[in-house]
């Protein structure tokens, strides 16, 4: 980070990639095929040459999740990576080099921050709840009615947060320190490892539809606390119905 380091736009200004994160994604990449020579890899960045649909064992990466917030304020990204077999989600790990932040999950052993368990145990309601999302202010976002959406959301609950890293605010989910995460529209690697985070701390993971997350493919994210699930579940769906876009 203390380095310089090369900046392009992707689609546009608002869609970076930097050296960092292609270095990143193959610095880890090699690490796993190393050790594991027989396993695939699903990156953001496709630096790994195989059709990842062809493996048992997938690795979910996204090596810089909040690339922008990495060029502009060297906080508030993370190094996200879950393990996948046979689309089962068994590790999830989300590391805030910032911070020094390592949130670990391994499926039926429960989640962690720098080792310490985290359980979502207390009883939250919607009006109480902190709640984070992402949410692209664009002409798009406006036709499909997301901003309204969220702004009505926004009005219901005690504070609506955008961090603008998803794997960081799921994480943060799974650590308490936001009540749920909402977003209509994710790449599995940004939801890869923080969904397993959330689930082993407690949490629920589902579509905004309420249906299973997929692992390979993009996908709408809703993760929270139980204890408001329902509520928040019908909530967005009754102002989906009600918005005629
Ligand atoms: P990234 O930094 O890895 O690209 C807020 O910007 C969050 O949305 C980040 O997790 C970011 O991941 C992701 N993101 C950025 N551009 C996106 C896009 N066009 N569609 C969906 N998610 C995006
Ligand atoms: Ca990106
Ligand atoms: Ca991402
Ligand atoms: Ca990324």
């Amino acid at each position: 980070m203390k380095q310089p380091f090369t900046v392009e736009y992707k689609t546009s200004a608002s869609d970076l990639v930097t050296a960092v994160d292609k270095e990143v994604e193959k610095h880890v990449i090699d690490a796993i095929l190393r050790q594991y020579p027989e396993h695939g890899i699903l990156g953001e960045e496709r630096t790994f040459t195989g059709d990842p649909g062809e493996y048992d064992t997938l690795w979910v990466i996204d090596p810089i999740d909040g690339t922008t917030n990495f060029v502009h304020q060297q906080i508030n990204f993370a190094v996200s990576i879950a393990v996948y077999h046979k689309g089962e989600g068994l590790i999830g790990v989300v590391y805030d080099p910032s911070r020094d932040e390592m949130f670990h999950a391994v499926k039926g052993q429960g989640a962690y921050l720098n080792g310490q368990r985290l359980r979502l145990e207390k009883t939250v309601s919607l009006e109480e709840a902190l709640l984070c999302t992402s949410v692209f202010w664009n002409k798009q976002a406006e036709q499909m009615g997301i901003d309204l959406i969220v702004k009505k959301l926004a009005g219901k609950v005690r504070g609506m947060r955008l961090l603008g890293s998803a794997a960081l605010e799921m994480a943060y989910v799974a650590a308490g320190r936001l009540d749920g995460y909402v977003s209509l529209s994710l790449n599995a690697w940004d939801f890869g490892a923080g969904r397993i985070l959330v689930e082993e701390a407690g949490g629920k993971v589902t579509t905004m539809d309420g249906k299973p997350l997929p692992f390979d493919r993009k996908s709408s994210v809703m993760a929270c606390n139980t204890t408001f699930y329902e509520e928040l579940q019908h909530y967005i769906q009754s102002e989906q119905d009600a918005d005629p876009s």
